[in-house]
């Protein structure tokens, strides 16, 4: 494709403007002239190769081009007759470089917005600019339309005609039956006229499609009336904001293309989405937010970036009020379609746009996307982000996992409601449930390289960190080793509970015989495993049975108080009761004295209570410490007893994941 610009006209209606340069060179918007922008559009739209007519002042225009430092080839064709001819001599003289390629063709005062020159580049068909919407000018072109083609351009045309701008793409065969016609003229002196009188004798062959740009800038600068109105619509179409929202942490060739295409509709907003939404969405960003914003703020086109806090664009729709939203096609439908719903509601609100671009799953950004995640379960990344997390969040959830399958369900499982978008941030190893999948009571009985080889199961499938169930920590001497296999493996914390001897599951409470901890031996466990820890993120967090063996609240908060001090990263404290009152009587006076230590509860029993109230009254970590397995064991029970009584499997079929749900689940890597 070459741009054919038409700039051998003398512009003398512009009067004194055009005294001393061309009429292409006045400029339009800040420094721009109506050249230096339609060149710089022309480059951006990646067009390399230009011809550019000349007439007066063409040592000028020439000078004025080179110091543009465009990255175009601009051959210059002088139209040595100028003052007598019309531009359809200046085409002629331009000729022998003009028959080789596909022609852009616009006159030399003409100003676009971007939009419209995106629109005719990509049309297929020939075509020209006309506009549905404006009034038909007396003097200026117009164009007669039959059939959906033009057929006449001139001035003096009314009938079944629409304003047109002297804005062309022409596909090389449709170029050459003009340019041959337009050689015709010239050759028998028909020099005065407009190029389109030779265009009108060859419509039924050269197929130009019009091409409606309604309101959108697209004007010929005539007259200083011209540039007065011409120029407020520039300043109008430069400062309209564009805004998109990115949660990756990963800038790839396609952001770059979708973010370029943003940009040339105005200035650029970029709205980063904010860890906590990333994380609640996605998964866990490489990049912290801070970078995920710098990285957007060096790419060109990018006029500034903003924090978007949650996945609805509301708040900040609301904020900076964009002329447009720019989006990927693919959230017409999906977990995605309420928040798209929701920004079309806000736009018709102030009368903005939904510009959305076609989206395409390519598999090589698929595959980046895997080696993210890959990089993600690397036991020094995996490890450091439970920390993150809570620093990030300031409330995490962990579910349990006991098996590979399990981790991949909450590794995986994500819950869509009103466009937001839940997973949970952590995987818990819980005794009980280690001991059920293995059929054996929740005694210690399980031992350690048995435990490591579940986190081992769960770690080869999942990138969530692990917070594993360390029950006693055992002895001492047992617990520093085990404290530097975790590190090793990848875990991000131990949860280890105050108590001694034959270990039972707490929510026997004192219905059982558990005999708790003296302060002094649990402290120095504590002390003695931080000590053997190598790595500065790994969590040791003590566990406070004092309220479940009905030992006061005073107990508690002294131990908490003393684990702490022995070097424990948090504190859990666990109840049996239904009522949460014991619980949150223990975070308000906790929290009194440490605002910071993080609280670990487990609300198997106090399970009315929310996240969100958690969050509020201080608590960091929720565990819900054994529900995949409650729920898993009585559905496999079930679907035994149906096959028994059956006498068959047909009526077991309905409870049933199928092949390609469990495909879903498990997908085979490469
Ligand atoms: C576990 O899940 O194994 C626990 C929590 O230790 S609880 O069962 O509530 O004691
Ligand atoms: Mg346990």
């Amino acid at each position: 494709m070459k741009a054919l610009i038409l700039n051998s006209g003398m512009g003398s209606r512009m009067g004194v403007l055009t005294s001393e340069h061309p009429k292409c060179m006045t400029e339009v918007f800040g420094r721009e002239t109506i050249l230096s922008r339609q060149l710089r559009q022309i480059a951006e739209a990646g067009i390399k190769e230009v011809v550019m007519t000349t007439g007066l002042f063409d040592h000028v225009l020439v000078n004025y081009c080179q110091s543009l430092e465009l990255p175009l080839h601009i051959t210059f064709v002088k139209n040595p007759v100028y003052r007598e001819t019309n531009y359809i001599y200046s085409i002629y003289c331009a000729r022998e470089v003009l028959r080789d390629d596909d022609v852009l063709l616009m006159h030399g005062d003409l100003v676009f917005e971007n939009q419209v020159l995106d629109r005719v580049l990509e049309s297929e068909k020939s075509c020209m600019t006309v506009s549905s919407t404006l009034s038909l000018p007396e003097k200026d072109f117009k164009a007669v339309i039959k059939e959906g083609r033009i057929v006449k351009v001139g001035i003096e045309f009314f009938n079944d005609a629409l304003a047109a701008q002297p804005l062309y793409k022409l596909n090389k065969e449709d170029w050459l039956l003009w340019l041959d016609r337009i050689t015709g003229f010239c050759e028998s002196e028909k020099v005065k006229c407009y190029a389109e009188n030779a265009l009108n004798e060859v419509t039924d062959r050269c197929r130009i499609v019009p091409l409606d740009v309604r309101n959108e800038l697209c004007a010929e600068i005539d007259n200083p009336e011209d540039l007065a109105v011409v120029a407020e619509k520039v300043r109008q179409v430069e400062n309209r904001k564009v805004y998109m929202c990115f949660s990756t942490d990963m800038v790839h060739s396609g952001h770059i293309a979708i973010i370029k295409k943003a940009a040339r509709l105005g200035r650029l907003i970029v709205g980063v989405l904010s860890d906590e939404a990333v994380i609640s969405y996605k998964r866990f960003p490489l990049l912290p937010f801070t970078e995920r914003k710098a990285l957007f703020e060096s790419i060109s086109g990018v006029s500034r970036v903003v924090e978007q806090r949650t996945l609805s664009y509301r708040e900040n729709l609301e904020t900076y009020r964009p002329d447009y939203v720019v989006h990927g096609d693919d959230w017409v439908s999906g977990f995605q379609k309420p928040v798209r719903e929701e920004v079309l509601s806000v736009l018709a609100s102030y009368g903005g746009r939904l510009v959305e671009f076609p989206y395409s799953r390519e598999e090589k950004y698929e595959k980046l996307e895997s080696r993210a995640r890959v990089r993600l379960s690397l036991p020094d990344v995996r490890r450091a982000r439970l920390r993150r997390a809570v620093e990030m969040k300031g409330l995490v959830t962990a579910m349990e996992a006991h098996s590979g399958i399990t981790g991949l369900i909450v590794e995986k499982t994500v819950a869509y409601e009103k466009g937001e978008a839940r997973q949970f941030d952590a995987m818990w190893v819980s005794s009980l449930c280690d001991s059920t999948a293995k059929g054996k009571p929740d005694i210690e009985l399980v031992d350690m390289t048995s435990r490591f080889r579940t986190i081992d199961d769960i770690m080869e499938v999942t990138t969530k960190p692990i917070i594993f169930d360390g029950d006693t920590g055992g002895l001492t001497e047992h617990f520093v080793y085990t404290v530097k296999s975790l590190e090793r493996m990848g875990v991000s914390a131990v949860i280890i509970e105050d108590k001694t001897g034959l270990k039972k599951n707490s929510l026997f409470g004192t219905e059982v015989a558990q005999t708790q901890d003296t302060i002094e031996n649990f402290a120095a466990k504590i002390t003695a495993g931080k000590r053997a820890q190598k790595t500065k993120e790994f969590m040791i967090i003590a566990r406070i049975e004092s309220l479940i063996l009905e030992q006061g609240m005073e107990d508690a908060l002294t131990r908490a108080d003393a684990y702490v001090k022995a070097g424990a990263d948090g504190v859990m404290i666990h109840s049996r009761k239904k009522d949460p009152d014991e619980i949150f009587a223990f975070v308000e006076q906790f929290r009194k004295k440490d605002p910071v230590t993080p609280i670990v509860v487990v609300p198997t029993s106090f399970n009315a209570v929310t996240e969100e109230e958690f969050k509020e009254r201080g608590v960091n970590v929720v565990i819900y410490a054994n529900q995949l397995t409650r729920t898993g064991f009585p559905a496999m029970q079930h679907a035994a007893e149906t096959i028994l009584k059956n006498h068959r499997a047909k009526e077991c079929d309905e409870q049933c994941m199928s092949i390609k749900e469990i495909i879903n689940l498990i997908p085979e890597e490469e």
